[in-house]
């Protein structure tokens, strides 16, 4: 469960059911006119979670795209403005050129491409993804993707000032001229690979 949509009209956060095994599944709609469709964060107990330094956290979630180019469909965002960042998105990973790239964002907004798989828009994919939070430079990361490693990091700064929460949907920036859609089912949150498998 979601913490927060961060979707303007006219996109949609919605919850479509086709009938199939997976039941309900999250739709982000990211029409024309408008950069962005996310969530931020999830629920516990009906309250944001509220993530920590030093610890590890896993995310699994099961995802598809209507295109190969969703761009950015998850972020481990900065809490606080961007004046207040020392880094806006310590983690992010985009769906572009029908490939998930992904990224560690260092300090002074460095982009350094961590790995890269080819992605199959109209089908789902399963992605894991383990951070081990660092406000140091001693964090690690971690993804799989339909159950190959596909980016791994060390000696990574994954906890900013202000701490970070993770974010999930369709988001391109300034950018707001291209339809896009993520479909994303089966999100769950543990402290190993195998909580969320
Ligand atoms: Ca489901």
């Amino acid at each position: 469960m979601f913490g927060t949509t961060l979707c303007d009209s006219p996109g949609s956060v919605t919850v479509d059911n086709w009938g199939t095994a997976r039941g309900d599944i999250f739709k982000f709609n990211k029409p024309i006119g408008v950069p962005r469709c996310e969530a931020h964060n999830v629920r516990a107990d009906g309250e944001e979670y509220s993530f920590a330094d030093g610890k590890t956290y896993w995310f699994g979630w099961d995802s598809m795209t209507k295109t190969g180019d969703a761009q950015t469909v998850f972020q481990w965002k900065s809490n606080g403005t961007n004046d207040q960042n020392a880094q806006n998105y310590p983690v992010l990973m985009k769906v572009e050129d029908g490939k998930l790239k992904v990224w560690y964002v260092a300090p002074g907004e460095k982009w350094i491409s961590i790995g890269t798989a080819p992605w199959s828009p109209g089908e789902w994919h399963s992605i894991q993804l383990g951070i081990t939070t660092s406000s140091a430079e001693s964090g690690t990361l971690a993804v799989y993707m339909d159950g190959t490693r596909i980016a791994s990091r060390s000696d990574a700064r994954t906890w900013d000032d202000r701490g970070n929460k993770p974010r999930w949907g369709t988001y391109w920036g300034t950018d707001d001229s291209t339809a896009s859609i993520n479909w994303i089912d089966g999100l769950k949150m543990g402290t190993t690979r195998a909580d969320v498998g």
